[in-house]
């Protein structure tokens, strides 16, 4: 296969598995606390461990490669119910520590509770580009 139909196709999967249901992609509404999505700092990659950005929330501008671990972030592994990308960068959520599993996208920009599948799931995040 050509490196041009790899690319292609590489980005139709990202489409195709985007961490975040299409329904929570909304408009912050001015009324929200400060103990909401508002937390999260323009340009970096937040998640939640409640949903509709409640709960504990960490940031990342870089990812992590073990969401379990003692470096970075503690209390997010297995624990990830909202998420805002908040940035410019494409981050990749995967199932297993490492960059392994299943994984989903999380786009620049999206911002919501995860889907089903994808809640209290993420065991690494990794920062794509
Ligand atoms: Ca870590």
């Amino acid at each position: 296969m050509s490196l041009k139909k790899t690319i292609i196709r590489g980005a139709a999967a990202l489409a195709a598995v985007s961490a975040i249901g299409a329904a929570g992609i909304a408009a912050a509404t001015p009324a929200e606390a400060a103990t909401g999505w508002a937390r999260c700092p323009k340009g970096d990659l937040c998640v939640f461990t409640g949903k509709n950005g409640t709960g504990t929330m960490a940031t990342y501008k870089k990812g992590d490669y073990n969401l379990g671990d003692k470096t970075g972030p503690r209390g997010m592994n297995n624990n990830i119910e909202s998420v805002w990308n908040r940035g410019n960068h494409y981050f990749l959520m995967w199932g297993k520590p490492g960059y392994k599993g299943a994984d989903a996208s999380a786009f620049p920009g999206s911002k919501g509770n995860t889907k089903p599948k994808f809640t209290n799931w993420a065991s690494s995040i990794e920062l794509l580009r």
